[in-house]
């Protein structure tokens, strides 16, 4: 049997003289690939910064799971008549379970940044379940599926291995050639699958771009009831547990101690890790007496013990510690720690239990079926004994062969050579944001300092940036607009390793309006932006340290 199939005649018109390869729609349906079933071919003309293309959507790997539901990969694959000869793997966040639209693009991307804008191939899929799909039975909704070992195993590396080369043969056979360079994107849990095809599928992707990614994510579920017992110490909701001007307090302490190490005082640190050795949060304790600009004893030992991170019955780290950065009075950071709504009571008073359903249902072995209400979810967190039971997300058992550890991380997240990426070619760049309140940067840092240990060629294929002030995605005050996919392709393509990228305050961004149209340089870590002199709106003024 012939893999691919190319069964329409005229799909393909022709080459232009720019060497761009146009297609059209009229008969993708009928392209043939092994394991994929299509459902659909549409025409999608050019429009809000998109170029005409085909949207051919498809299925792949039905079955029933041993839970007794219903199961398939479901993707959408975006086919731009005029091709650019680019392929991109679009990774989704969060629980994956959606097939967000693929195109490839990312709020941290300046406008037309995207890949689909870029005239790429995108294609985006659900990694294998369906987190729309409401159980009758009451459980946590987008993490039921953790309680089927194939669909963990598809939402944590199979799914990119099932669709990956089918893909690719659908392009390939849209086109009538292989594309010339195979990329692939994600952030927070996107960012995820990004790191674990780096190791996992080195020689399937040139390029990989990872943005705050969630690699170590059954670690950073830990972190949720660390959070969720401190909180609620200090306050009888976690809502109530520290308000905004709290937060705004403590980022205002922050930045008294850290701002400066960079040159200029613009509410942006720089200097990730002189912050870290200037900033002591017990400086915030009320004196006697004293009852404003400053936090009382329990508070600032509640915001310690979630910055230490959770730790084992030994004392040892379980995930990492946290970074202190001003993007702690970020709204982003409230509504993950804080103020998470949760489907469907997203109108109620609000608690914060993001992770409650995935640590209880994807991350730890044997599941724990956990009731979808947020009072189940924060009740979940609460009784959780992180020193005891913390070995959960390493544990296997018959019905779950493969730990949650071993299903959700890169093999080597520990120790990272990637070496299978060095052999291959590949590049990856890495993003961060400095107040992610989900995922820590530190964990990051620490994984990016150990690579270079292991492996100092890894300076040749992988670079690492920590955005100051940037939560867990884009917001906050931070330069959080910077092209990293045009970078990457840069250094794919023509062999232009990046440097310094410039980063914009994206000027819809209201948490950064006192440094509104600021410029500032991203420095490949560990350097960072230092104030050089001149106009301090502009890049030019500083450089990298
Ligand atoms: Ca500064």
């Amino acid at each position: 049997m012939k893999a691919v199939m190319f069964t329409a005649a005229g799909l393909v018109a022709g080459l232009a003289a720019t060497g761009a390869l146009a297609a059209t729609c009229d008969g993708a349906a009928g392209l043939a690939v092994p394991g994929v079933t299509l459902t659909g071919a549409t025409p999608q003309p050019a429009g809000e910064g998109l170029p005409a293309h085909c949207i051919v959507t498809g299925e792949m790997g039905r079955r029933t799971g041993a839970d007794g539901r219903d199961y398939a990969l479901r993707f959408e694959l975006r086919l731009p008549d005029d091709w650019s000869g680019r392929f991109l793997h679009q990774f989704n966040g969060g629980n994956d379970g959606e097939v967000k639209p693929a195109l490839g693009m990312w709020s941290n991307l300046p406008e037309g940044a995207g890949a689909l804008a870029r005239g790429m191939a995108v294609v985006s899929s659900d990694a294998g379940h369906d987190g729309a799909a409401n159980p009758e039975d009451g459980l946590a909704g987008s993490n039921v599926f953790g309680q089927d070992f194939e669909a963990r195993r598809m939402y944590g590396y199979g799914a990119v291995a099932m669709l990956h080369p089918a893909a690719l043969a659908l392009t390939e056979a849209y086109y009538g050639r292989k594309p010339d360079f195979v990329y692939g994107a994600g952030t927070s849990n996107g960012g995820r699958h990004a790191m674990v095809a780096a190791e996992r599928m080195p020689e399937a992707f040139d390029g990989l771009l990872a943005g705050y990614p969630g690699f170590n994510l059954p670690r950073a579920a830990l972190q949720h009831a660390l959070d969720v017992q401190s909180f609620r110490k200090v306050g009888p909701t976690l809502a109530e547990s520290f308000t905004t001007d709290e937060l705004a307090f403590v980022s205002r302490a922050i930045a008294a101690a850290c701002d400066g190490l960079d040159g200029l005082e613009d509410g942006m640190v720089f200097d990730l890790a002189g912050c870290q050795a200037a900033f002591d949060p017990e400086t915030m304790i009320c004196a006697e007496g004293q009852n404003s600009d400053c936090l009382p004893a329990a508070k600032v030992a509640a915001l310690e013990t979630i910055q230490a991170g959770p730790r084992g019955a030994d004392g040892k780290a379980l995930y990492s510690d946290w970074a202190w950065d001003p993007g702690i009075a970020a709204g982003n950071w409230r509504f993950w720690k804080l103020e998470s709504p949760v489907p469907p009571w997203e109108h109620k008073p609000i608690i914060a239990v993001m992770g409650a359903g995935s640590l209880a249902q994807v991350f730890t072995t044997p599941p724990t079926p956990v009731e979808g209400s947020p009072d189940k979810l924060e009740a979940f967190l609460m009784g959780f004994d992180i020193a005891a039971e913390a070995g959960k997300i390493d544990a296997v058992s018959a019905a779950f062969p493969e730990s949650a550890m071993e299903v959700m991380t890169p093999p080597e997240a520990d120790n990272p050579t990637l070496a299978g990426m060095q052999a291959a070619g590949g590049k990856l760049i890495v993003f961060h944001g400095q107040a992610d309140p989900v995922f820590s940067i530190l964990d990051t840092v620490a994984w990016y300092e150990r690579l270079g240990a292991n492996n100092p060629a890894s300076a040749e294929f992988v670079r690492f940036y920590a955005i100051p002030g940037m939560p867990h995605g884009p917001g906050g005050n931070a330069a959080d607009e910077a092209d990293f996919l045009g970078a990457l392709m840069a250094w794919v393509e023509e062999g232009r390793a990046p440097g310094a990228l410039i980063a914009k305050v994206r000027p819809d961004n209201e948490e950064a309006a006192a440094n509104a149209g600021a410029t500032r340089p991203l420095c490949p870590y560990p350097g960072f932006a230092t104030y050089s002199g001149g106009d301090p709106a502009l890049a030019e003024s500083f450089v990298c340290k």
